[in-house]
């Protein structure tokens, strides 16, 4: 391919950036080299460029279905992604879930509190100064970068991601800590979401071990980074097949309220069960038997099928809310 050769429109520390035919889409070239701290540590990640263009492939796929508009028209190659080309707005906005990198740092938190409510946070994009955290005045009366109604949009459009891919990743045993995204104007000025979505720029971990599975393993020397980087590939592959985890219609989606009721099995022992039987017999309800104790657990949860819901709940009942060995749980939903 004669395009293959052609000089990069830009090279970054990731990925090159190459015009194509037609003057409003971008060839996109995923390469292996790795960088953290703002390029101060180099190195060199086996075939992550395959990984990450893959990974964005199926995530910008899985946001188009939910009608997110972005940057992306197809992949051509293990490494390359055409995108239609956007005038980029040089914010990083970076939202949270769970605290870690450098929202520990400045803040001082440990690494894992699960934070109140998700944040969108925006960082200027700018490598010299070392990406700094901007205010809002920052963006709108210092750098002149955007009003506050774009602002707005790119929070709530950013925290609709957010839920897309919480409620994606559950399904695949995989907590979104936290990532970063980027924005730009298409050619009829329409903002859309650009750049890449994978390990590179997201935090994973694994839902039961909290093992990382992100450029962390990089950053922090944590060792086996391609093992992580092609286990997310396998997941999210898994999971993009997988209609029954997740469906196109979270946005449409629509509230149901849950109740799940926790016993013990009936022939599990049960002290406090016994305990409550032993009372009641003793102020005379002698008429009672096979107490048990439990517990009832309630909230609500959004999808736009309920069935979809219910597997999801009992998902959670077998990970979280009960132990399967011991405890029978009863679902309710409406
Ligand atoms: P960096 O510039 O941070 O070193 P990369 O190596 O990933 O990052 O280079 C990709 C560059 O291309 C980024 O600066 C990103 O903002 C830019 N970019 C991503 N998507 C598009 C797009 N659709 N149109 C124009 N530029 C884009
Ligand atoms: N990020 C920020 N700048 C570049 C990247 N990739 C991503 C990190 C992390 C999130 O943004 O990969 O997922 C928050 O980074 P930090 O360093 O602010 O904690
Ligand atoms: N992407 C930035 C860099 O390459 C920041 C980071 O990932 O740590 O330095």
């Amino acid at each position: 391919m004669s395009i293959a050769t052609s000089k990069p429109l830009y090279s970054g520390k990731a990925k090159d950036i190459f015009e194509t035919e037609d003057p409003n889409i971008l060839r996109a070239y995923f390469r292996d080299s790795a960088t953290a701290f703002n390029a101060q540590k180099k190195g060199e990640i086996q075939d992550k460029g395959k990984v990450n263009a893959t990974i964005s492939a199926l995530l910008f796929q899985l946001l188009e279905q939910s009608k997110i508009k972005t940057h992306f028209v197809k992949q051509i190659s293990d490494r390359e992604l055409l995108v239609k080309k956007v005038s980029i707005i040089p914010l990083e906005i970076i939202v949270r879930n769970i605290a870690a990198g450098s929202l520990c740092k400045r803040l001082g938190i440990k690494e894992g509190k699960l934070l109140k409510e998700p944040i969108a946070e925006f960082s200027y994009k700018n490598d010299t100064l070392g990406d700094p955290l901007l205010t809002r005045k920052y963006i709108t009366s210092a750098l002149e970068i955007t009003n506050n109604e774009t602002i707005d949009y790119l929070i709530s459009e950013s925290l609709k991601i957010n839920e897309i891919f919480k409620q994606f990743f559950l399904g695949i045993g995989i907590k979104v800590v936290d990532f970063k995204l980027e924005f730009g104007y298409d050619k009829d000025k329409n903002l859309i979401l650009a750049d890449e979505l994978s390990p590179d720029n997201f935090r994973f971990w694994d839902a039961k071990t909290n093992e990382k599975l992100d450029k962390d393993r990089f950053r922090e020397d944590l060792g086996n980074v391609e093992g992580a980087y092609q286990e997310m590939l396998k997941r999210v592959k898994e999971g993009t097949k997988q209609d029954h985890k997740f469906q196109a219609s979270t946005l449409n989606a629509q509230s149901f309220k849950v109740r799940v009721q926790v016993l013990p099995k009936q022939d599990i022992l049960d002290p406090q069960g016994q305990a409550v039987e032993k009372a009641l017999k003793s102020l005379g309800f002698t008429e009672i038997k096979d107490v048990k104790i439990g517990k009832e657990v309630v909230f609500e949860i959004k999808n736009g099928s309920k069935d979809i819901a219910k597997s999801q709940v009992k998902e959670m009942c077998e990970k979280l809310l009960a132990n399967p060995v011991i405890e029978d749980y009863k679902i309710d939903i409406n």
